[in-house]
């Protein structure tokens, strides 16, 4: 049952993986679809991408899930969608994020993940709205993510979990994205904590030390995705050039209006790929 006040992710007690198979309970009884096979998280500029991928079926707010909250942030729509492709392909379309700068706890942040994985779905999808770093990218592009640094400083995993993160982002479906859109460039995805942006220099020291694009949200889904078992592709919509690649400073509101611009484009590019998995 969806809770009525506090979350059941903040009690210390919890098993975050058992609230996930109860989130699914709940998707399943509320859209009717008892399985879903492909799971797609969708970032800022990727919102439209749900109409496209195919029929929806049932489209549930989040909160009347357990263990998701409110979303915080314009352009962050708080619904869960089940859509039924042309193949007949069950996709759970998650657009609702709960950000690590939220200050709600790593559980909090992937139980999205979780429970998609949970509904049964074996690929992930991790779309966002991120900085660029490489000067040849240009806002409005959509670039595949081909690894990851995480400088959150924290982990979804709990105690002596060790888990490999080679190849984290398959290559096999970077491959099959670049089938679809030959041109697609790839990089690293460095997390910082936001919500500010970052300085110039630390756009230079994620630049120093292998990243080409910076984000807030994607690394922590990526491991929980890992840990999940799902494989796991990553994209990021450019929506601006990092602080300092870009000579005037950031907006969120530049941020909105690049993936407004992009939208279509990338959404179409999204479906695509799904139709291909
Ligand atoms: I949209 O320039 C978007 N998200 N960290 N830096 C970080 N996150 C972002 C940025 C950016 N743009």
């Amino acid at each position: 049952m969806p809770q009525t006040h506090g979350n059941p992710l903040d009690e210390p007690a919890a098993d975050p993986f058992e609230i996930a198979a109860e989130a699914a309970a709940d998707i399943a009884r509320l859209t009717g679809v008892d399985r879903h096979d492909i799971a797609v998280t969708l970032g800022s500029g990727w919102g439209r991408a749900a109409e496209l991928i195919g029929e929806t079926v049932a489209t549930i707010p989040a909160p009347d899930v357990t263990g998701f909250s409110k979303p915080a942030l314009e352009g962050h729509v708080g619904t869960l969608r089940s859509v039924r492709t042309a193949a007949g392909k069950h996709v759970l379309v998650i657009g609702a994020r709960t950000h690590f700068y939220e200050n709600h706890g790593v559980r909090r942040v992937v139980h999205s993940v979780r429970t998609a994985a949970a509904t049964g779905a074996s690929t992930m999808i991790l779309t966002n709205g991120a900085g660029g770093v490489r000067e040849t990218w240009t806002p409005g592009q959509p670039v595949l993510i081909s690894d990851h640094i995480n400088l959150t400083a924290a982990s979804p995993l709990e105690g002596a979990t060790f888990i490999d993160l080679t190849d984290l982002y398959s290559s096999r479906l970077r491959d099959l994205a670049r089938s679809i859109d030959p041109s697609l460039d790839e990089g690293v995805y460095c997390q910082f904590r936001g919500p500010h942006y970052e300085t110039p220099a630390e756009v230079q020291m994620a630049k120093i030390i292998g990243g080409h694009i910076v984000g807030m949200s994607t690394a922590l889904e990526a491991i929980a995705a890992r840990q999940a078992g799902m494989e796991i592709l990553g994209m990021s919509l450019i929506t601006n050039l990092a602080a300092g690649i870009q000579t005037t400073p950031l907006s969120h509101e530049e941020v909105l209006e690049a993936g407004r611009a992009a939208e279509p484009v990338i959404s179409a590019l999204l479906a695509r790929i799904i139709e291909a998995l």
